[in-house]
């Protein structure tokens, strides 16, 4: 076929080149020295998404890499060999990047700092590396999670201080869902975005601009385990979507992958608080806080129950939230039942 003949279409090679460091760049509308580093801070994130996505691909054919290291992390849950790894390649891809200057992430009791003989940056990456890992080795989906903040003050303690702010400090947050495809979804506060990992490029290709969450789903995504450790009032709302049609339930154990099918077709995701857990499992800084970045960006909503999720200010790095997130409706309709209970705030917005 002579090249006359070979049409391809001018958008498939412009999308072809639209990777996600080209698109930051667009989205800042700048090529200025700070719109390059965060660029390049996403391209980072990148890599370690394409090492993680990798070692995943591979897992259950190497030696080592699945199953429990035999230690617990600081919040008491037995860690995956695949958490140390994934934790390892964050700190790896960021050490000599001159980007950051503080990695604060699920498996590390106190943030790590990067040492005087690199260069250091004024970004503070935080991240869940590998988020959902009991699913890691039965081949189900799961992810990691991450915002960027940066560093205010000269955190002359070494106790990351001014961390411990709310969501409205974090400059970009998202997360990279390890499935059938690698999916990389970011938002800086321009929009939602989403970039496709091609493996025969080895780049996250641009797939959608400007994700809109529908205001209304069918799917609630909660561990119904847990229903007699619930307040009434979640208890009433599972019994009403229990009982009228058009609800679904979905739920992976693995938050990444619940929450894109959230945003994508809509719905809402609880980890509401339980008796013995008021303040619930799921982390602010690096699990709630950006997820609540993503899914406001897109239209819908995240709450703790009757608190905005961006509007909470944590006392310590690994502060734990109730949440509800999703579409806007059925958030609200969650919210219905909680203030139908005034007591219940107590219990699930704490
Ligand atoms: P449960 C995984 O451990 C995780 O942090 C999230 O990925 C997930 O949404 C949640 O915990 C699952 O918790 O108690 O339902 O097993």
């Amino acid at each position: 076929m002579d090249s006359s003949e070979l049409i391809i279409p001018e958008y498939s090679l412009d999308r072809d080149c639209t990777t996600l460091s080209r698109h930051v760049l667009q989205q800042l509308n700048s090529f200025s020295a700070d719109a390059q580093d965060l660029s390049a801070l996403m391209n980072r994130i990148a890599l370690a998404g394409k090492l993680i996505a990798r070692r995943l691909s591979r897992a259950g054919l190497m030696e080592g890499v699945l199953g429990f290291t035999g230690d617990s992390n600081i919040q008491g849950e037995s860690v995956k060999k695949m958490d140390v790894y994934a934790n390892e390649v964050f700190i790896s891809v960021f050490k000599q990047s001159g980007l950051v200057c503080r990695l604060a992430s699920e498996e590390m009791d106190k943030p790590y700092y990067i040492p005087e003989n690199c260069p250091i940056g004024r970004y503070t990456l935080l991240y869940d590396p590998i988020d959902g890992s009991s699913n890691v080795d039965i081949n189900l989906n799961v992810g990691s999670i991450f915002a960027i903040r940066q560093q205010e003050g000269e955190d002359l303690d070494g106790e990351a201080k001014d961390l411990l702010q709310d969501g409205s400090k974090q400059i970009a947050a998202g997360y990279i869902l390890y499935g059938p495809a690698t999916v990389l979804v970011y938002t800086m506060g321009t929009g939602v975005h989403s970039f496709f990992l091609d493996p025969s490029l080895g780049e996250f290709i641009l797939a959608q601009e400007n994700i809109q969450i529908p205001d209304h789903g069918s799917v609630y995504s909660v561990n119904e385990g847990n229903f007699w450790q619930w307040d009434d009032s979640i208890r009433n709302y599972i019994r009403y979507v229990h009982r009228h049609d058009g609800y679904t339930g979905r739920y992976s154990g693995a938050l990444v992958g619940d929450i894109h099918r959230i945003l994508m077709q809509g719905g809402v995701f609880l980890y509401p608080g339980t008796t013995d857990k008021p303040e619930g499992k799921l982390r602010l800084l690096y699990e709630t806080a950006p997820l609540a970045f993503i899914v406001e960006q897109a239209g819908g909503k995240a709450y703790d129950g009757l608190t905005r999720i961006l509007d909470i200010v944590p006392d310590r790095i690994h502060y734990r939230t109730p949440v509800i997130l999703g579409s806007k409706e059925n958030v609200e309709l969650v919210q219905s039942f909680l203030k139908q209970n005034d007591n219940t705030s107590n219990v699930i917005a704490r």
